[in-house]
């Protein structure tokens, strides 16, 4: 084999193993944590959002001792609900979708940073330990009052 042919092959053998790799991690990451694309279990009509459960009655309930369900629906340009007050050490589940545009949440000082897209259902666990206000921001250009869209958990 040349020179020429070695050094080609050298670069056409990782070319061709990195694909094969990455797809073996997706596999890796749907068998062993369940990571997939959305189903159909995750979707509404968006336009129907007002009428179903749980996004007919945004808000909080608690699920169990220490457990919560914030159930959020983002719309041009706001949160519904603005506030979410739970009690410190709190784990909350938030529950939310749009009901017009594509918008974000992202939760200052936590893990949860969702996209809210109309039609499906979003879902993030977080845990609030200390008490404060935690501002909530949309962070996906949604239109002209789009800085405007924000509301907080109030951690007691
Ligand atoms: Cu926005």
């Amino acid at each position: 084999m040349s020179r020429e042919q070695t050094l080609e092959l050298s670069w056409i053998i990782p070319s061709a193993l990195i694909p094969i790799a990455l797809l073996g991690l997706l596999l890796y990451a749907y068998v062993t944590h369940g990571i997939h694309v959305p189903g159909q279990e995750g979707m509404i009509d968006p336009r129907a959002i007002s009428q179903i459960a749980p996004f007919n009655a945004p808000g909080v309930v608690q699920t169990g001792p220490g457990t919560y369900q914030a159930t959020i629906v983002g719309k041009m340009w706001t949160f519904e609900p603005k506030e979410i007050r739970v009690k410190a050490g709190a784990e909350v589940t938030f529950v939310a979708s749009s009901a017009d545009v594509i918008h974000g949440m992202r939760i200052q000082g936590t893990n949860v940073n969702i996209m809210l897209l109309p039609g499906q259902i979003s879902r993030k666990t977080a845990r609030f330990v200390k008490p404060g206000e935690y501002l909530l921001i949309c962070h996906e250009y949604c239109g002209i009052g789009h800085h405007l869209m924000s509301g907080k958990v109030i951690v007691e």
